[in-house]
């Protein structure tokens, strides 16, 4: 697979600290650390978070790839600093629906801190800032994006009433977001081979956040004939326009120069203060999952780790397409096309 825009993570939860390794950003592309903050601050935010939000105020380092705040052309790296690096307790209660029970069977681990450490949605915060750096690459070519809460749990308004209720029940709850990038080429993504596909990378790049349980591409066909599903063509000054975008900007794996829409469903968070009925893996006896803390809802705060990570993706394919070593080289490049 061709991949130029690329990173790797690394850090725990409650570790010193978060990092991240980007490579294959070009050179000359100005880095607004106020936006990546801000990125993350946007992460940090959002009815329903646990108090680890308050004891965290999520800011960036970046101790490689940049000189005057424009990169080299060099990996990019970056760090996360934790507040709350702490020694925390060992526990052995499963928590169904976290990745505890096959995680310490997987890496033969008797304490499931061990497992949830790295498991843990924090590490979405590092990844907000790749995904950061890949819209600022993408905000030279105007391509811009938002997302938007449709759902939670059964309501699609009052949002924060039903989280409260939650709450008090000592309940979590999931829902569905959508994002949208506007203006993207024509063209990222590729019918060729089956791992090229741009909805398919947009898919399994949203499906890799822990709570994810379901991608959208476009509107649901389900239930919609042809003549209804599919968006017919016009001409307007000699210029083919849609007037419908059912298959949300991607069509035979392609971006098709339409806005791509997104939506995702997320579960609740399992953990939860009335907790779940489990099983405790040294003792092999019944008892209730163990509790820390939990979000009661985290679903605006996942769809800010949406957007970031359909923009790494976006960002790689741009660099596939347009490719170059600096970022005037690869403006070349767009502008040709
Ligand atoms: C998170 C930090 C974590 C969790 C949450 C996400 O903090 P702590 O473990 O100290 O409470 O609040 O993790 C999960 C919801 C999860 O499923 O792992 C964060 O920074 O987003």
């Amino acid at each position: 697979m061709l991949n130029k825009f690329r990173f790797l993570t690394a850090g725990e939860s409650h570790g010193k600290c978060l990092t991240a390794i980007i490579d294959g950003i070009p050179s000359n592309l100005f880095i607004d650390i106020d936006f990546i903050n801000n990125e993350l601050k946007r992460r940090q935010s959002g009815y329903g978070r646990s108090n680890r939000m308050s004891i965290e105020a999520d800011t960036i380092e970046i101790t490689a790839g940049i000189h005057n705040n424009k990169t080299t052309g060099a990996p990019i790296c970056l760090v996360i600093y934790n507040h709350d690096f702490t020694e925390k307790p060992a526990f052995t209660k499963y928590r169904p629906g976290h990745a505890d029970f096959a995680g310490s069977q997987k890496y033969n681990l008797n304490d499931l801190r061990d497992v949830l450490e790295r498991a843990s949605a924090r590490k979405t915060a590092i990844e907000v800032a790749c995904g950061a750096i890949a819209k600022l690459l993408l905000k030279e070519f105007d391509i811009s994006c938002s997302s938007k809460i449709l759902q939670i749990g059964n309501v699609v308004e009052n949002f924060e009433q039903e989280i409260d209720k939650a709450k008090e029940q000592g309940d979590s709850l999931g829902g569905k977001f959508e994002v949208i990038f506007k203006n993207l080429p024509i063209g990222l993504g590729s019918y060729v081979q089956w791992d090229r596909g741009l909805d398919g990378k947009i898919a399994q790049a949203v499906m890799s956040i822990g709570a994810i349980k379901t991608v959208e591409i476009g509107e649901n066909p389900l239930g919609k004939n042809g003549s209804e599903y599919h968006d017919e063509m016009f001409l307007n000054d000699g210029k083919i326009i849609r007037k419908t975008n059912n298959a949300g900007g991607i069509e035979g794996g392609m971006s098709n120069g339409e806005d791509i829409i997104v939506r995702a469903i997320m579960k609740p968070i399992p953990t939860m203060l009335k907790p779940l009925k489990t099983v405790d893996k040294i003792s092999l006896s019944e008892c209730e999952a163990y509790f820390e803390r939990s979000d009661t809802c985290a679903v605006e705060a996942c769809s800010v780790v949406a957007e970031a990570k359909i923009a790494c993706i976006l960002a790689d394919e741009l660099l596939n397409k347009f490719g170059g070593d600096s970022l005037e080289e690869i403006k070349k490049h767009y502008k040709e096309l």
